[in-house]
């Protein structure tokens, strides 16, 4: 494959720093994706997300597929140019989010049926019009289709999905084809049973992909149980291809997932949270709601230099968010967003340096300090 590749340049422990070229630009691992869903990081411009440091942002398949529709993005030019983002998207693949999001599923072997929730239209999909949409929106890295099988599961259940996902990655491949310079990334499932996982590594890497992802975790395990997973899982994937945990997380879920050799991860949290009122510091959360903010002339992090920590302080933040202002989901997105590529360049700087262990004691001492 042309124009996509890995390049590890160091590690420490398990942890690895390195480059993927594509393109569109280069993804600095480990990578934190901002996840921009309908085709907007929430409540901030394009050029903002580049500014906290993000090298690529995740889109969906599922939301994009049923509005504005694939087939019109691609009439106005593609996901890149409709957007204003022109560095790498990676497009989830729709079926977690049809598990999730939609009513009305039915899952067959062919793939699966269901109603949108914006409006109850009738919709399928399979490997082969998942591919097809992730192409019309013009995807870099593109997912394969998969089942992702809500939890409690008993062993037969996370098999059978496993199985499935397994065949549903076949047929993703061959509907794939050859795209130079588009990389195609495999799902491996299994939920927290390791002969299911080993058997799906195994599974995945006899097809062939240009990256593997870990889906079927961080969907209400736990972090002890999903550390489990991750302690023999990236192993069982090849060292020399990027490896993506989906959905995750914290940012102590993704310390500890960089520390067990992941390279990539997206979560909505720290662009949800700020909508919510929640912010996430070195010190730990801090709910800017609280009345404890109403008269603190601090900023949120006296350290951070994004701009909702260097032009106002907590009363402010507390104000325009009691005041239901717009202002007050830009800036608490813009910190957390910031924040967590802080984190990555933190580790990756580390992992660079031989220091990782170093660095991550003292990421817990500061959130064992709690906020000031
Ligand atoms: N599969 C896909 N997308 C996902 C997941 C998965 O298992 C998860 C699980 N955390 C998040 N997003 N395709
Ligand atoms: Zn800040």
């Amino acid at each position: 494959m042309t124009g996509f590749s890995f390049t590890l340049n160091a590690t420490d422990g398990r942890a690895r720093t390195g480059v993927i070229q594509t393109p569109r630009g280069e993804i600095r691992t480990p990578a934190f994706m901002p996840v921009g869903t309908a085709a907007t990081v929430k409540a901030m411009l394009p050029e903002s997300v580049r500014a906290t440091g993000a090298d690529i942002l995740l889109g969906n398949t599922y939301h994009l597929m049923l509005r504005p529709g694939a087939e019109r993005i691609a009439r106005l030019g593609g996901l890149h140019r409709f957007m204003n983002w022109d560095r790498p998207i990676l497009t989830d693949s729709g079926g977690f989010q049809v598990m999730s999001l939609a009513e009305l599923r039915k899952l067959t072997e062919e793939g699966v049926t269901f109603a949108s929730h914006v409006d109850g239209s009738r919709h399928f999909l399979s490997p082969e019009t998942s591919m097809e949409i992730q192409r019309l929106l013009g995807s870099d890295i593109v997912m394969a289709f998969d089942e992702c099988p809500a939890l409690p599961a008993t062993h037969e259940r996370q098999a059978e999905a496993m199985r499935l996902s397994m065949r549903w990655a076949q047929r993703s491949r061959d509907a794939f084809g050859d795209r130079p310079g588009h990389a195609l990334f495999g799902i491996m499932q299994g939920g927290v049973e390791r002969d299911l996982r080993e058997e799906s590594a195994e599974a995945l890497r006899r097809i062939g992909f240009d990256g593997y992802a870990i889906g079927g975790l961080a969907v209400g395990e736990g972090q002890e149980a999903m550390f489990g997973v991750l302690d023999y899982a990236t192993d069982l994937l090849p060292e020399d291809q990027p490896r993506y945990l989906m959905g995750v997380g914290k940012p102590d879920d993704i310390v500890g997932a960089v520390q067990r050799g992941v390279d990539m991860m997206d979560c909505v949290l720290p662009s949800r949270s700020g909508r919510t009122g929640q912010a996430w510091t070195r010190r730990g959360q801090v709910n800017i709601k609280n009345a404890r903010h109403a008269d603190d002339p601090r900023p949120l992090d006296e350290h951070c230099t994004c701009p909702a920590c260097t032009g106002y302080s907590r009363a402010y933040l507390h104000h325009v968010f009691r005041a239901g202002e717009m202002i007050s989901g830009m800036l608490l997105t813009w910190h957390n967003l910031h924040y967590y590529q802080e984190i990555m360049q933190g580790m990756r700087d580390a992992i660079a340096g031989g220091t990782l262990d170093a660095w991550v004691a003292t990421f817990h001492a500061q959130r064992a300090e709690g906020d000031i």
